[in-house]
C-alpha cells in the first residue's frame, strides 16, 4: 500500500464547467483516484474553486455584484456538476478561505527571506478617476503596431501582435472610458531564474509524456523573474506592512491550493496533522491531472517556488496532462452558444454514459470530440451491444434455468479454462493502463473482456445445450465462468462507471 495524493486543477469560479473541462482533468483524476482506492491505497484526492483574479473582478463589476457573491454562484455550481458527473474529491474547498491566505503569505515569506524575491518599481496605467492602476483586461486604447483606435490591454485583435499594456497609445479605462497615465508602483518579483539549472535536472529525471515534459523544458530553459503581485484589492493580501491595495498575483496563489485545501481536509477529518504524511513526506506519489494549457504553471513554476521553501514540500511526480475536447470539432464556447447544457444532458442520459464516452475518447495525446453520433456508437455498440448484452444473456439465462443461483463447475472444457484465463489477463491488461493513465487503453480492453465473454457465449451455445439432458453439467460451466466474466467486468469497469 503506498500513499497517493491526487489534485486536479483547481477550477476559475469564473463560469459554467463543460465537457472540454471533464475529460482534460476531472475525469481522468477521478478515474485515477478510484483505482487508487480500489487498490487499497491510502488516497486523498483535492480540488476546489480558484477565486482570485482580474477576470473574475471584471465579470463580477459588469453584473453588479460582490467579487464575493460573483465566486459563490460558481462554487456552488461546480459542485453540483462534479455531484452529477460522480467526481470523488476527497475534499473540495476554495481559495477564499482563510488557511489558504495563511499558506500563502507563509510560502512568500519563506522566498523572500532566502532571497528570491526582489522589489521593483514599474509604471503602471493608473486612472485618476477610478483612484486606482489598471491591469490589463481593465484597459483598451490605439495599437502601438497598427495604430487600429480599439486595441485590447495586452493584444490587437486586428494585427494580433501583442505588447505590454503599458506601450498601448492614448489608453482609457474599459470601465469608466477616462483617460490614463503612467504612473510608478512598486511590485514584488519571484527570480525564477535563480531554480532553472534544479528545475532542468528535476525535469530529466520525469518520464512524463514527451509534449509535456518538452514543452516545461522550454519554459523551464526561459525562466526569468516574474511579477507575483497585482494592484487589485481581490486577492491575497501581502503579510508586509505599507503594502495596501497589492495582491498576489492568481497563478502564486493558487496552486498554493492544493496545499492548503489538503490542510483544511486533514483539520476537518480530525487528524490536523495528516496533511505533512501527504505533502511533506517523500515517500508519497504525487499525481496532478490538468490540462494543457496549464503545463508551464505546474512543470515549472509551481514546483520552483516549492524548491525555494524551508520546508521539504513535495513536488509533482506524474503529470498527465491532456489535450483538448472540442464540441463538433470546435472549441466549446458559451458565448457563442456551442455548449450543451448539462442539467439538460443529464435530463436525458446518464452520468456512466458520458463517463464511458469520455474515457474512451479521452484527448490523451491529441485533441478529440465530443460528437453526438460517436455517443450514440459508444453506448449502443458498446454498453448495450456488449457490455450490456453480455449481462442481460447471462443473468436472463441463470434465471431460467438455474433459479438465480451461482451454479457449482465440474470438468471444465480446454474452452472454459482458456477463457478465465484470458479473463485474468484481461484483467491485468486493465490493471497496467489505469496504473499508467491510459484512460482510453483501459476503456477500449474493458469492452474487449465483455466481447470476448460474448464470443465465448456464442460458442458454447447453452441455449441449444440446456435442450440436452445430458449437458446440463456443460452449462452449468458456461454459466459459472460467465458469471466470473461478469464480476471481473463489474470490478475493472468500476472506476469509468461507479454507477452501473
Ligand atoms: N484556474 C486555470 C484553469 O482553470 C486555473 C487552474 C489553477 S490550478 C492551480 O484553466
Ligand atoms: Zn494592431
Amino acid at each position: 500500500m503506498s500513499r497517493i495524493l491526487i489534485t486536479a486543477a483547481l477550477p476559475y469560479a469564473n463560469g459554467g464547467l463543460h465537457f472540454g473541462h471533464i475529460a482534460g482533468a476531472y475525469l481522468p483524476a477521478d478515474v485515477y483516484a478510484r483505482f487508487s482506492r480500489l487498490m487499497k491505497h491510502e488516497v486523498a484526492f483535492i480540488c476546489g474553486s480558484d477565486e482570485f483574479g482580474v477576470p473574475i473582478t471584471i465579470n463580477a463589476e459588469r453584473m453588479g455584484q460582490s467579487f464575493q457573491e460573483y465566486v459563490d454562484v460558481y462554487f456552488h455550481e461546480h459542485q453540483k456538476t462534479f455531484r452529477l458527473l460522480s467526481i470523488s474529491f476527497d475534499h473540495y474547498s476554495r481559495t477564499t478561505r482563510p488557511g489558504h491566505k495563511k499558506i500563502t503569505q507563509e510560502v512568500f515569506l519563506s522566498l523572500l527571506n532566502n532571497g528570491h524575491i526582489e522589489e521593483r518599481v514599474v509604471p503602471q496605467l493608473y486612472s485618476e478617476k477610478e483612484g486606482r492602476f489598471l491591469a490589463d483586461r481593465y484597459v483598451k486604447g490605439e495599437c502601438p503596431h497598427c495604430g487600429y483606435l480599439e486595441a485590447r490591454g495586452d493584444e490587437c485583435p486586428k494585427c494580433a501582435a501583442s505588447y505590454e499594456s503599458t506601450e498601448l497609445l492614448n489608453p482609457v479605462s474599459k470601465i469608466t472610458h477616462s483617460p490614463l497615465q503612467l504612473k510608478d508602483t512598486k511590485h514584488w518579483f519571484l527570480r525564477f531564474d535563480h531554480f532553472k539549472q534544479q528545475l532542468l535536472k528535476w525535469l530529466d529525471q520525469k518520464s512524463w509524456k514527451g509534449n509535456v515534459k518538452n514543452f516545461a523544458r522550454f519554459y523551464a530553459e526561459n525562466v526569468r523573474a516574474r511579477a507575483i503581485t497585482r494592484d487589485s484589492t481581490w486577492g491575497v493580501p501581502l503579510p508586509l506592512s505599507n503594502t495596501e491595495g497589492k495582491v498576489f498575483y492568481v497563478w502564486f496563489d493558487a496552486p498554493l491550493g492544493y496545499i492548503s485545501m489538503t490542510k483544511e481536509w486533514a483539520e476537518m477529518m480530525g487528524r490536523p496533522e495528516l496533511w505533512k504524511d501527504f505533502w511533506l513526506s517523500s515517500e508519497t506519489k504525487y499525481v496532478q491531472f490538468i490540462g494543457k494549457d496549464n503545463i508551464p504553471f505546474h512543470a515549472v513554476f509551481f514546483p520552483a517556488m516549492l524548491m525555494g521553501q524551508d520546508l521539504p514540500y513535495k513536488k509533482v511526480d506524474h503529470l498527465p496532462a491532456n489535450e483538448f475536447l472540442l464540441l463538433e470539432g470546435k472549441q466549446f464556447s458559451k458565448s457563442d452558444g456551442w455548449f450543451i447544457d448539462l442539467h439538460l444532458f443529464f435530463d436525458r442520459y446518464e452520468c456512466d454514459q458520458i463517463r464511458y464516452y469520455l474515457a474512451l475518447h479521452a484527448p490523451e495525446t491529441q485533441d478529440t470530440e465530443f460528437s453526438w453520433d460517436l455517443f450514440q456508437a459508444a453506448c449502443n455498440d458498446d454498453l448495450v451491444g456488449k457490455w450490456g448484452n453480455l449481462a442481460n444473456r447471462t443473468l436472463t439465462f441463470l434465471q431460467r434455468h438455474c433459479e438465480g443461483c451461482i451454479p457449482a463447475y465440474r470438468d471444465l472444457m480446454e474452452i472454459d479454462q482458456t477463457f478465465l484465463k484470458d479473463i485474468k489477463q484481461i484483467t491485468q491488461e486493465i490493471t497496467a493502463h489505469y496504473d499508467s493513465f491510459s484512460l482510453k487503453k483501459a476503456a477500449r480492453a474493458v469492452m474487449k473482456l465483455a466481447s470476448v465473454g460474448n464470443v465465448y457465449f456464442n460458442e458454447k451455445k447453452p441455449w441449444q445445450e440446456i435442450k440436452q439432458k445430458s449437458n446440463k453439467q456443460d452449462v452449468f460451466n458456461t454459466l459459472y465462468c460467465c458469471l466470473e466474466a461478469l464480476k471481473a467486468l463489474a470490478l475493472v469497469s468500476y472506476p469509468i462507471m461507479p454507477n452501473k
